[in-house]
Formats: structure tokens, C-alpha cells, sequence
């Protein structure tokens, strides 16, 4: 049975990871940061109905003792780093930890492994927003501009990603992820921000929706689609670098008329803008070509966007309904 070590095993990625690796009898073992609110920690792994199939140890990515003493103990054949400061917004308000945590600590991540199991192929979880503003479609070969201190963090960590590989002949991978969502997003991100809001407005729990840049572009896909590229990538004999996207871009404002359609309302009555919600720099259009990945790994995504936020919509009213009890 092979070991899969997943950093990152608490957010949106790591959960459905964690449950595709499940379904091919893997043994999971995911790292966790301590917390003091222990009682909450492995919601997203409880929503799958997987928290009592997966070993949890305590370990930081800006601690390489500590990831070093995980690796050591769970001797994996594949580490996924999905750990990150992973909001966009919030790399401005602390670029420095953003840094540490997104950039450096992937660097501590293939640190570990190089010292301790260096067979073991790793999976680095790269971004899109490592392209900012770089002209669209976006595949491999294209130039990096990235917009924001997270997307400075992530490009940090690529060439690194491909550094291990290049210096030390490390089974080590980058994924260059485009926005990927699912009913366990981050109420945070813009997806699920709006889906809990057509949610609330349909419950009479809300008035209206306060959101920023409507005209922003994005690839939406859905992370069940996204996490099997990623373990696809560690299957091959050879690492390397692959974009994974849908190829279809839309803009914020579709979007959130998609959501509110999805309950028979349109987001013209509800929704509302707010300066505070702008970002100091915006990545304005985002549409991948996920070629590479097609070809090199059979992948290719199943979910429409439609589909997704019609799941996303009546995951967030069951949510609502069932705390209404
Ligand atoms: P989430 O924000 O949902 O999850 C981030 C995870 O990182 C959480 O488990 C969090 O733990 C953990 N983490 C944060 N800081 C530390 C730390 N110091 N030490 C250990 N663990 C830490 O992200 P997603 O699941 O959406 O994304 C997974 C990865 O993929 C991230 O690296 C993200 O940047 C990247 N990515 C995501 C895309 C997307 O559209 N979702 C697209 C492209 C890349 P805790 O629960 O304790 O906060
Ligand atoms: P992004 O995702 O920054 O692309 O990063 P997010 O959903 O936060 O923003 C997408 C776009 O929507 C615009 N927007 C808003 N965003 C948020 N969060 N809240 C709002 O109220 C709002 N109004 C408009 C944003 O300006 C932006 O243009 C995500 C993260 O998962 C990263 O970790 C990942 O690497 C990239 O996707 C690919």
C-alpha cells in the first residue's frame, strides 16, 4: 500500500485529495499546524465522511524540523505540498508570512525530502497567479507576471520546485493550478462568497451581496477534477510542469448571475459594490491552456461551471437550513 503525506490536508485540495487517494488504498497521512481550536480542525475531511481514515501529525511549513520529523515517521512514496496562505487579498495585508508560509515553506518541504526520503516524488502546488498579467491563453511556455505577494510567493516556490529537480534529480512536479472550486471552498473566495450569498438571500438571511471587481476574468474548474491531475502528475515516469484548466474564462459578474439564476433571482437586485473589496493590483484575465496536460496525462476536466455552483448554491442552503433547526 503506498503512503501519500499531504501538507495542506485541512483545506478545499487536501480533503478531496485525501478522499481520491482513499478510493486507491492509499494510506493518507496529512500534516496539520497545531491549533488551539482543536475541536474544529479536519472540518472539510468530517464533510467527506473521511476524518477517522486519514493519520494526522502535527508539523509546520515553516518549521523543516518539524517536517522533517513527519516525513520520518510516515517514510511517504508522495508528498502533495498543498499548505499555502492561500487568499489572494490577504498576501498584501501580511506579505511576510505569506512568503514564509507559500514560498519558503515549499522550500522546506523538498528540504525534508531531500534529506530524508529522496525517492519520494513530490507534487508542488503551483498557481495561475503566477501569470498576473501575462497575455492570455495561458500554457507553460508563457511568461510570468505575477500581480500580488502571493502570486511573487507561488513563482518563488516553482522555480525552486524545479531547481530540486534539476540539481538533485528529485521526482518533483508543479502543478499550475487555475482557480478550482467545490462546496468546501473558503467562504472567503469569491465563488463560495457568492454562492452562501444567493444562499442567504433566498433564506431572507440577507438583503444584498457586497462584492469588488466584477470585471475580473477567471477559469473556473471543480477541485474533484483538479486533485486527480495532480496525483496523475506524480504517476509519470518523468516530473515536470503542466498546466490544468478548462480553457473557459468568465468574468465575475456571469458568474454571480449564474449563481443567483440557480434559485430563480437575478443578482442585479442584490448585489452591491464596494471600493474596500478592490485589490492594490488585479489580475484582470485568466484563461488556460491546459494542452500539456491533456495529452501528457489523459486528463481532462468532467464538471461544467454551471454544474458546480448549482452543487455550490444547494451545498450553502442545506448549510443554512440545517442551522435554521
Ligand atoms: P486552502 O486555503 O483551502 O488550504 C490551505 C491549507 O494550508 C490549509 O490546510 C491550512 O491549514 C494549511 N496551512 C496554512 N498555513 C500553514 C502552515 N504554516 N503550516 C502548515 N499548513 C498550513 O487552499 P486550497 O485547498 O484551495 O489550495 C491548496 C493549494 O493549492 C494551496 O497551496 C493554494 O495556494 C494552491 N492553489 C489553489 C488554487 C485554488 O483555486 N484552490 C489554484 C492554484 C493553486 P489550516 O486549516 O490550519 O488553515
Ligand atoms: P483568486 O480568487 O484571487 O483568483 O485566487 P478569489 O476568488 O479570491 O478572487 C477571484 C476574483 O474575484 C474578484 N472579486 C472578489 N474576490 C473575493 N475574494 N471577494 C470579493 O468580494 C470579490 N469581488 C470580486 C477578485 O478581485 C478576483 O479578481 C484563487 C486562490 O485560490 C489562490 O490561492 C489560487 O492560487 C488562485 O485562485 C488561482
Amino acid at each position: 500500500m503506498p503512503t501519500a503525506l499531504i501538507t495542506g490536508i485541512t483545506g478545499q485540495d487536501g480533503a478531496y485529495l485525501a478522499q481520491f487517494l482513499l478510493g486507491r488504498d492509499y494510506e493518507v497521512v496529512g500534516m496539520i499546524r497545531r491549533s488551539a481550536s482543536a475541536d474544529v480542525v479536519g472540518e472539510r475531511l468530517r464533510w467527506l465522511g473521511i476524518l477517522g481514515r486519514v493519520r494526522l501529525i502535527e508539523g509546520n511549513l515553516i518549521d523543516l524540523s518539524s517536517i522533517i520529523r513527519v516525513i520520518e515517521s510516515c517514510q511517504p512514496d508522495e508528498v502533495y505540498n498543498l499548505g499555502a496562505q492561500s487568499f489572494v487579498a490577504a498576501s498584501w495585508q501580511q506579505p511576510l508570512l505569506t512568503g514564509s508560509v507559500t514560498g519558503l515553506g515549499a522550500v522546506n518541504v523538498m528540504e525534508a525530502v531531500r534529506i530524508v526520503r529522496p525517492q519520494a516524488r513530490v507534487y508542488q502546488a503551483s498557481s495561475s497567479e503566477m501569470f498576473g498579467c501575462a497575455p492570455s491563453p495561458q500554457s507553460e511556455a508563457t511568461p510570468f507576471y505575477p500581480r500580488s505577494p502571493y502570486g511573487v510567493a507561488k513563482l518563488y516556490a516553482h522555480w525552486m520546485t524545479a531547481n530540486y529537480r534539476e540539481s538533485f534529480g528529485m521526482h518533483a512536479s508543479s502543478g499550475i493550478l487555475f482557480n478550482h472550486e467545490s462546496p468546501l471552498r473558503g467562504i472567503e473566495f469569491v465563488t463560495r462568497k457568492v454562492t452562501d450569498g444567493v444562499a442567504r438571500v433566498k433564506l431572507g438571511l440577507a438583503r444584498e451581496l457586497p462584492l469588488g471587481n466584477l470585471d475580473a476574468n477567471r477559469d473556473w474548474g471543480h477541485a474533484r477534477d483538479y486533485v486527480r491531475a495532480m496525483w496523475l502528475m506524480l504517476q509519470q515516469n518523468e516530473p515536470g510542469d503542466f498546466v490544468v484548466a478548462t480553457g473557459r474564462a468568465v468574468s465575475v459578474r456571469e458568474m454571480v448571475q449564474m449563481a443567483f439564476s440557480c434559485v430563480g433571482l437575478a443578482a442585479d437586485e442584490f448585489v452591491t459594490l464596494r471600493d474596500d473589496l478592490l485589490r492594490p493590483a488585479e489580475v484582470n484575465f485568466l484563461q488556460g491552456d491546459a494542452s500539456r496536460a491533456r495529452q501528457g496525462l489523459g486528463w481532462s476536466p468532467t464538471i461544467s461551471l454551471e454544474d458546480m455552483l448549482a452543487e455550490m448554491v444547494e451545498a450553502d442552503l442545506a448549510r443554512h437550513r440545517a442551522r435554521a433547526r
